[in-house]
């Protein structure tokens, strides 16, 4: 009767290995964690560097750090950029969130920097984060539709009806009881005050 029996190297002095020792029948090897690479010796494990890839950029989108066992990346680089969730690319870094990084209205940001914005009939101030209400009245070069009847209000304008200039042979005769007064309304004859209740507009 044969008794086959194999012996685990490894449990002696791990082998011999440094790191890893993998036991087989009759024999065995070294092995070495991602990251290194076994040396010629068979027993020890080198560091790769990972970096030297890609003019030392690596598998980092801007900067590669070599390490014993890995690499790290890092985008002090590339301004305006973070380092990304998958710890690799650079992603550009939202200066409006959590906020509007004072613009007054809407804040853009792009690679690192701030562009403040205004909605329509507002336009930015010398200090371009705060947006003031245009005067389309006042505007020369692109006049308002009723420029002799142009009232400005914020973010826009108005036009309002220009009085009547007819005259009063020209109006339209006032309601029995009403006449009309110095400035064309037709008041209560009995009432001929600015300040009567009875005031009646035609
Ligand atoms: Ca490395
Ligand atoms: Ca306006």
């Amino acid at each position: 009767m044969i008794i086959c029996s194999y012996i685990d190297e490894c449990v002696d002095d791990n082998g011999g290995c440094e790191e890893i020792c993998v036991n087989k029948p009759g024999s065995f090897n070294c092995a070495c964690p991602e990251g290194l690479r076994l040396a010629s010796n068979g027993r020890h494990c080198l560091d790769v560097n990972e970096c030297l890839l890609r003019n030392g950029h690596g598998p980092c989108q801007d900067t590669c750090t070599n390490l014993h066992g890995g690499y790290t990346c890092s985008c002090d680089g590339i301004p305006g950029t973070q380092l990304a969730a998958d710890n690799h690319t650079c992603e550009d870094v939202d200066e409006c969130s959590g906020g509007t990084a004072g613009c007054s209205h809407t804040c853009i940001s792009t690679l690192g920097r701030v562009f403040c914005m205004c909605p329509p009939g507002y336009e930015l101030g010398e200090d371009w984060k705060t947006c003031h209400d245009i005067n389309e009245c006042d505007l020369e070069d692109t006049p308002p539709s009723c420029p002799n009847s142009c009232v400005n209000t914020v973010g826009s304008y108005i036009c309002v009806d220009e009085p009547q200039q007819r005259s009063p042979e020209e109006q339209e005769p006032c309601e029995s009881g009403y006449s009309r007064d110095e400035t064309g309304n037709c008041v209560g004859k009995s009432q001929r005050s600015p300040n009567s209740s009875f005031r009646k507009l035609c």
